[in-house]
């Protein structure tokens, strides 16, 4: 069962919030205590006018999360990846927004971006493209420096871009990726990076969408930044992914969030893989449920107890529920 459930703004036509898009935790305000940024897709309301939506974050203090989130950008989001991309020490957040109405509604920047949190508050970099499928943040090329983690469809391809090089002035990202095909197929394409192997290289999971599974792409060290085939992981629906240590024993797991639309009746599982002692992934027994429709799945330590906790966002009601480990 949950341990708790950390509500999200709802539905709104008045405020232009339409259901949830993506969450990524991190502690975006540097008092040591996991925040939450989201997403909220915009509305049309009446017969025309368009709202973007919003992006958030909502701060944790001492007495939990605090009641009224703070818009960051008006702007309709579909994810967001949280870490010190510019090696500040504050972390960063980035975005993937959608266009929304186009044409002269122009309000959107159909891209994603990182804003950066520091001193100078809300620098942002636009890095690149529309229909961003996914993105997530690691130390892609081990050089410790996180880096960002972009999916996308070219032509029917998914391709994986990782920007990598980092000014060396600033700390931020150059803008200038370099691309992986997948050599698969699929159109969710959403991702989670980090060694789930355990040879001390960043790997990448893919779930693929729809009623497919997903892939686990190796990093291959006899290639710089190249992985290894892409390797099925046998999990129905596969639609949302996340990586950390959910047992503590130093190394990452995945969970899985089955949320395909193929799949109307499982649509609230949480699969979790974990890594054993030959850095294999194992699924364990049992799902976890969370009780409503699940639009993304994150780890992160959001009670401050030490232990990974799994954060599942739900729409119906819009909110994330919180696995905690014990
Ligand atoms: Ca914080
Ligand atoms: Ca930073
Ligand atoms: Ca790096
Ligand atoms: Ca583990």
């Amino acid at each position: 069962m949950p341990a708790g459930v950390v509500p999200l703004p709802p539905p709104s036509a008045e405020e232009g919030f339409g259901s949830p898009r993506g969450i990524s935790p991190g502690d975006h305000d540097g008092d040591g205590r996991v925040d939450l940024a989201f997403g909220l897709r915009g509305l049309v309301v009446g017969d025309s006018d368009l709202r973007p939506g919003a992006t958030f974050q909502s701060f944790q203090g001492a007495a939990g999360f605090a009641a009224g989130p703070v818009v960051i950008s008006e702007a309709s989001p579909t994810r967001l990846a949280s870490g010190d991309l510019d090696g500040d020490g504050r972390t960063d957040v980035a975005v993937a927004g959608e266009p929304v109405g186009g044409g002269e509604a122009g309000f959107l920047p159909p891209a994603f971006w990182v804003d950066y949190q520091g001193p100078e508050p809300d620098v942002r970099q636009v890095l690149g493209f529309d229909s961003v499928a996914d993105i997530a943040v690691a130390d892609a090329n081990g050089d410790g420096r996180l880096d960002l983690l972009a999916t996308r469809n070219v032509g029917g391809a998914p391709t994986l871009f990782i920007y990598r090089d980092h000014d060396p002035a600033t700390g931020r990202l150059t803008g200038t990726p370099v691309s992986v095909a997948l050599g698969v197929a699929g159109t969710g394409l959403r991702i989670a990076a980090g060694d789930v192997t355990g040879d001390g290289l960043a790997d990448v999971v893919v779930a693929l969408g729809g009623a497919a599974g997903a892939v686990l792409l190796v990093q291959d060290p006899a290639a710089d930044g190249g992985f290894a085939a892409p390797v099925a992981i046998a999990i129905e629906g596969a639609s949302s992914v996340a990586v950390g240590d959910l047992d503590g024993d130093g190394r990452l797991d995945v969970a899985v969030a089955r949320g395909g639309a193929a799949l109307p009746a499982d649509r609230r599982r949480i699969a979790i893989l974990r890594q054993d002692a030959g850095g294999r992934l194992a699924r364990v027994a049992s799902d976890l449920d969370a009780l409503a429709p699940v639009v993304a799945v994150s780890i992160a330590d959001l009670n401050g107890d030490g232990r990974a906790d799994v954060l599942v966002q739900t729409r119906s009601p819009n909110a994330v529920v919180v696995f905690e480990r014990r």
